[in-house]
């Protein structure tokens, strides 16, 4: 997409000086073009093979059974071995194989798949043990390098999805759109690209086999799906190494995890960050900050953190503070402090280019010589929010080390978390709103070899590298805290230093489901601490859409409410009573799920899952076009409205098995055989009518009811309602059982469980143990629901002394509850509108059971 179309090449390997004259004028370059055509030689590996292909050097090595890795290099020997996001451990791991050998290929096998290249003309084809194919270089040319960067072409079958890629907008599935990955600070919008994160990671989807492939280069890459050929995708650097593993599933789940193992997973978040968290641009002066915090503790929103925008610092400086606007800035931190509420203050790269006036991260940055400089070796300036400023060389790990200590006066007033934005980095006065591309980075960084590094190398990876060093910055500070970093740019592997955001967003309907798809494929990207800015950015959102964003915005793992500057009030309050008892109902439902939802979070920490989920992660067999609805975890199902500006009503796409209504209880309506608009336009074979198919149930939701289901076989937990994560809930852990009862004649309904995880919400003493955890199970037979406790690990002591079992779906006030082992019965209480049975039980931390029959 960046060249002119290609000719081919008859000849085997061939290194061809191409003339390339633009529009007649004068001959602008020679560029070396090498296609890599024919193996001309091989070598098994114990791990893998290495070919020789003309002058073009090839090695695949098997990590895992099923994580390979493609490295290609135009010479006769590889790029350092090097990655910014792949952990070094990973990278030193690998499996034996079995190498493979014919007149037509070479190649090896792993427990799980086959690696086969073609010998001439030269294609790599990866498939699993049954021949299946999973990803398969083009036929035609499908490895070339040019112009310094590199071009890859895969054959892409007709029913090939593809998911990923970061932030991506276009649409949800990425067939058909072709993204450049370059970190821009520019407005979300439907077809905007790029923006600002760079995850050159994608899943590729086809029936029920799925992979994912990750191009390691943080140039300018770019992706193509199809938007330039029916037949094949490709994707391509302008410079750096060809060097991209290929993860395989078969299941998406399973690709997510391998993406996670090879880039890391999220730090456990501080619980507080699961809280709603009120921001705007413009609370200043500190009076105003006062007053939202007030007003949320006293109209009773629960809420655990606020924000300062760039207006509480002088002069827009980083690590200052407006001594006008904010006179007794440690005051106000810990009077928020009392009011349960977190601070968190935007702390933006870009350091104020002020040298004699004291100013502390310009001079100190200076005399350690931590700033990026230009091609001419002098201290780059370029103007941002404080007019003139200089930017730090985090790809030093020195220069990291005095960024984070420049947090140290933040962190002893008490200030929680940290916002890095405009780390693109943008510049205002800079070409294409950033640094020019050759600029000087410098890399002086364990694992790799010291060298000087040109802006268009590093571009993608200062947002990572500054989030980076602000989380380590934070650890050093206070070791036995999480930190909490948001960060607006990142690249693959950020994810291990803390949240992001979609960035500026509107506030539009569009936008609202727009942020669905984002949020979905960051999570699938790696990124799974993840929100967009609720109620949108830019404008001013319309009573309605705020209430549903908040409602929405419950169910997404960063939950926060923000708006820029002269924009319309957006806070809870803002439209009146009505809408705000609305709002507050979700925000409340929020904490109540706080046990479901930190268990979450622990989970994406350990496994890499994401806490939001498209439909098919959970369901790989179906649903991988659904892009409005989305799972909170393996259990919520969420059907928000698919347009909400619209007042027509929708039907619900339901996944495999039952579903009940999470506010009433009530069994989702949709009798056997009556498929969701999904599966009828799934299924209906050209020219058949939809009338062989009764209609499906159309649901009509008030503003105040965001549909959400629960998956009948699951164990969902949760607690009374705090005002925020500082209290400790009051009253029982509550257990809400969702059997999912036998099929009329079978014997039993499937196994149905849950877990819980919990510790002390914002230590790491959950590494040496001090954590709670514990799974559930529930059968349902006949009249009867068996709930197993399994026994609990972990030395957390729990809040609660009770648990209160609700078992939903049963029939009537009957029933005889008893702890297996125990002859007493349980005292019961019959909720008859939700079809909900309580049952108060002792807490229950060894492996015990309860059963349930009429
Ligand atoms: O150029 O700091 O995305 O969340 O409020 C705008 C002011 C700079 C962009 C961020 C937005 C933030 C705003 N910032």
């Amino acid at each position: 997409m960046k060249y002119p179309t290609q000719f081919r090449f008859p000849a085997l390997v061939s290194l061809v000086i191409v003339l390339t004259a633009f529009a007649g004028l004068k001959v602008l370059a020679a560029t070396p073009r090498l296609t890599v055509e024919e193996v001309t030689a091989s070598k098994p590996l114990r791990d893998g093979i290495d070919i020789q292909a003309g002058a073009a050097t090839i090695r695949i090595t098997a990590l895992r059974e099923d994580i390979v890795r493609v490295r290609i290099a135009q010479g006769g020997t590889l790029p350092e071995d090097a990655s910014w996001a792949v952990l070094p451990e990973r990278r030193e791991q690998s499996v034996d194989v079995k190498p493979l050998e014919d007149v037509g290929f070479v190649g090896f096998k792993t427990a799980v798949l086959e690696v086969r290249v073609e010998r001439s003309p030269l294609r790599l084809l990866v498939r699993d043990l049954n021949g299946n194919h999973i990803c398969n270089d083009a036929l035609d040319n499908p490895t070339e390098f040019r112009n310094g960067g590199f071009e890859v072409h895969k054959q892409m079958p007709t029913d090939e999805r593809f998911y990923g890629l970061g932030d991506k907008t276009g649409s949800f599935d990425r067939r058909g759109q072709a993204y450049e990955l370059w970190n821009r600070d520019h407005g979300v919008e439907d077809t905007a690209d790029p923006l600002y994160k760079s995850i050159p990671f994608f899943m590729g989807v086809t029936g029920g086999r799925s992979y994912g492939l990750f191009l390691d280069n943080t140039f300018r890459t770019w992706f193509d799906f199809g938007k330039q050929s029916r037949d094949s995708f490709s994707f391509g650097a302008e410079g750096g190494p060809l060097n991209y593993y290929v993860i395989y599933g078969p299941t998406p789940k399973q690709v997510v995890e391998g993406y996670a193992y090879l880039t890391g997973t999220p730090p456990m978040p501080p619980m507080w960050a699961l809280g709603f968290q009120q921001s705007r641009y413009s609370y200043t002066p500190e009076s105003m900050l006062r007053v939202v915090a007030d007003k949320l503790r006293s109209d009773r929103i629960p809420a655990d953190a606020v924000y300062l925008d760039i207006d509480y610092q002088f002069r827009n400086r980083p690590f200052t503070v407006d001594p006008v606007n904010f006179p007794g800035f440690p005051g106000l931190v810990a009077d928020l402090k009392k009011e349960h509420l977190h601070l968190v203050t935007i702390t933006d790269l870009h350091v104020a280019h002020v040298a004699g006036e004291g100013y502390m991260p310009y001079e100190t940055g200076h005399a350690g010589d931590h700033f990026v400089k230009k091609a001419d070796g002098s201290e780059y300036v370029g103007i941002v929010w404080p007019g003139p400023a200089v930017f730090p060389d985090f790809t030093r790990a020195e220069t990291r080390k005095w960024w984070g200590g420049l947090y140290a006066e933040f962190v002893k007033d008490g200030v929680s978390g940290f916002w890095n934005d405009m780390n693109e980095p943008s510049v205002f006065d800079g070409p294409g709103m950033t640094m020019p591309l050759d600029n000087i980075h410098r890399i002086e960084e364990p694992g790799f070899a010291p060298r000087t590094a040109t802006h268009a190398e590093i571009h993608n990876i200062v947002g990572m590298q500054n989030e980076r060093a602000t989380f380590e910055g934070l650890l050093k500070l206070r070791p036995d805290e999480r930190p909490f970093v948001l960060t607006r740019a990142t690249y693959a592997g950020g994810q291990r230093f803390g949240f992001t955001w979609t960035g500026d967003n509107a506030s539009t309907w569009s936008q609202l489901r727009l942020g669905t798809q984002m949020l979905l494929n960051l999570g699938l990207s790696g990124i799974s601490m993840v929100g967009d800015d609720i109620g949108g950015f830019g404008g001013s959102a319309a009573p309605d859409l705020l209430t549903r964003w908040i409602e929405i915005g419950a169910f997404n793992p960063m939950y926060r409410d923000h708006s820029t500057i002269g924009s319309m009030p957006q806070e809870v309050w803002a439209h009146g009573p009505e809408q705000e008892a609305i709002r507050r109902r979700y925000i409340e439902t929020r904490y109540r799920l706080l046990p479901y939802i930190y268990t979450l979070a622990e989970e994406a920490h350990r496994t890499g899952l994401p806490m939001v989920r498209p439909l098919f992660l959970e369901f790989p067999n179906d649903f991988d076009g659904v892009d409005t609805e989305f799972m909170f975890g393996a259990n919520l199902l969420v059907a928000p409205p698919p347009y909400g500006e619209m007042p027509e009503g929708y039907s619900v796409a339901y996944p495999e098995g039952e579903w009940y209504d999470f506010w009433t209880g009530a069994k989702a309506v949709r009798s056997p055989g009556q498929p969701s608009i999904v599966e009828v336009s799934n299924t209906i074979a050209a020219g058949e009518s939809l009338s062989k198919f009764p209609p499906p149930v159309v649901i009509h939701p008030g503003l105040d009811t965001l549909p959400v289901y629960v998956r009948a076989g699951s164990v969902v937990p949760m607690q009374p309602l705090v005002q925020s994560t500082d209290e400790t809930p009051q009253g029982p852990l509550e257990l809400r059982v969702y059997p999912d009862w036998p099929d009329k004649g079978a014997r039993a309904g499937r196994n149905c469980g849950g877990s819980l995880y919990l510790d002390d919400g914002h230590t790491f003493k959950f590494e040496r143990g001090e954590y709670l955890r514990q799974a559930f199970t529930c059968q349902a037979q006949g009249r009867e629901v068996t709930v197993g406790f399994g026994a609990r690990t972990g030395s957390y002591a729990p809040w609660w002394k009770m648990m209160e079992v609700v078992v939903y779906g049963w029939p009537s006030a009957q029933a005889v509850a008893q702890i297996t082992g125990t002859t007493d019965s349980l005292k019961t209480s019959y909720d008859e509108a939700a079809h909900a049975l309580h049952i108060m039980v002792p807490d229950l931390a060894g492996k015990q059971e309860l059963r349930v029959r009429e």
